[in-house]
């Protein structure tokens, strides 16, 4: 039985290898994932981001309990690019979550993909589509921030949350650029925590004012309030999953095709980003040139404009910059 094939039948030791692999950037990893790709695309991907320390561990916990509850088996995945060997973050997830490190319908790994150009996003697909493809119902992916890596990151969920705590005004604002295009279902955690029903209030305001695509195509993102500590609020947040899920495939056939085509064009867009900038800059650093243009650059004698139209030139062949 080839690599492959014991993912798909669920073999947890290939599972952790393979995923072990992607995050260090193995390039055998990534022939296992082009034979696993066509067997992708059944389970639920719910992506998971707020500021560190907002309780998304703790969520996903209860979300866990939830689903299990329900029959259905889960993955999960928390990817911390900020603590790039094993650190706090991890190991706090680790024992928030242990109570079900000993079910078999729930498997837990973390990413932090370590020493390679940019890859985190390549690297959270991927992994996905194994936990995909070893057939679990559902993928909880964990990441840590509100800026545009997570909103990278999440592009690959079909249902994605956002959550914050009560008095983080700031961060509200912070988020208004790109982020909040990308929430299908806030979550206020701390609840028990003063000022949740200011933060409600500033969110539901924002959301109302925002004039984005999923707004006008019918979906209103939800707020839920919880106090994950106590399990307080989790159905409720549940059933709002449940309901943005429904909306994206049975609102019309149209928009469940559209939804699934910037899905493939985001996926293989920012491979090819990732490709291209990683094997160029590989190329460039090992024959030393790449030290060499930045000398040149402060020195004045060129400028990056024409610097980077002769990289283009030179390594993709045929492309211009237009
Ligand atoms: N008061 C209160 N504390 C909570 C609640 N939910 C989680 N916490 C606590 O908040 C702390 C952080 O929780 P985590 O679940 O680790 O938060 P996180 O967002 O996963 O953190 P990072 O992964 O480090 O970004 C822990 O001490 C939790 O016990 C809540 O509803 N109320
Ligand atoms: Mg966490």
């Amino acid at each position: 039985m080839d690599r492959s094939q014991k993912i798909l039948i669920g073999d947890l030791r290939a599972v952790a290898r393979l995923i072990r692999d992607i995050d260090d950037g193995q390039p055998e990893a990534r022939e296992i994932l082009k034979k696993l790709y066509p067997k992708t695309g059944r389970a639920y991907i719910i992506g998971i981001t707020g500021s560190p320390g907002v309780g998304k561990s703790t969520l996903v916990d209860c979300m866990i309990q939830v689903l299990r509850a329900r029959g259905k088996t889960v993955g999960v995945l928390a990817v911390d690019p900020t603590s790039p060997f094993s650190g706090g973050a991890i190991l706090g997830d680790r024992i928030r979550m242990q109570r079900h490190s000993t079910d078999e319908g729930v498997f837990i790994r973390s990413l932090a993909t370590r020493g390679h150009f940019g890859g985190l996003t390549a690297s959270t697909r991927g992994a996905i589509a194994v936990l995909d493809a070893m057939g679990k119902d559902y993928i909880l992916v964990e990441t840590v921030g509100v800026g545009q890596d997570e909103i990278e990151i999440v592009r690959a969920a079909h249902t994605t949350m956002i959550i914050l705590v009560p008095g983080m005004g700031d961060d509200i604002q912070a988020i208004k650029a790109g982020i909040l295009e990308a929430g299908d279902v806030f979550v206020i955690n701390k609840c028990d925590r003063e000022g949740a029903e200011k933060t409600r209030q500033e969110l539901q305001m924002m959301i109302e004012m925002d004039k984005d695509r999923k707004v006008k195509a019918g979906w209103k993102p939800p707020i839920f309030a919880t106090e994950a500590i106590k399990n307080q609020g989790i159905d409720a947040l549940m059933t709002g999953i449940e309901e943005h899920r429904t909306f994206l495939f049975q609102k019309d056939a149209a928009y469940f095709e559209r939804f699934q085509l910037d899905r493939a064009r985001m996926e293989l867009f920012d491979l090819v980003k990732q490709d291209v900038v990683q094997s160029v800059m590989e190329n460039l650093t090992r024959t030393g040139q790449w030290d060499e243009f930045i000398r040149d650059l402060v020195q004045k004698k060129t400028d990056p404009y024409s610097l980077s139209e002769q990289i283009i030139a030179r390594y993709l062949d045929g492309c211009k910059v237009s």
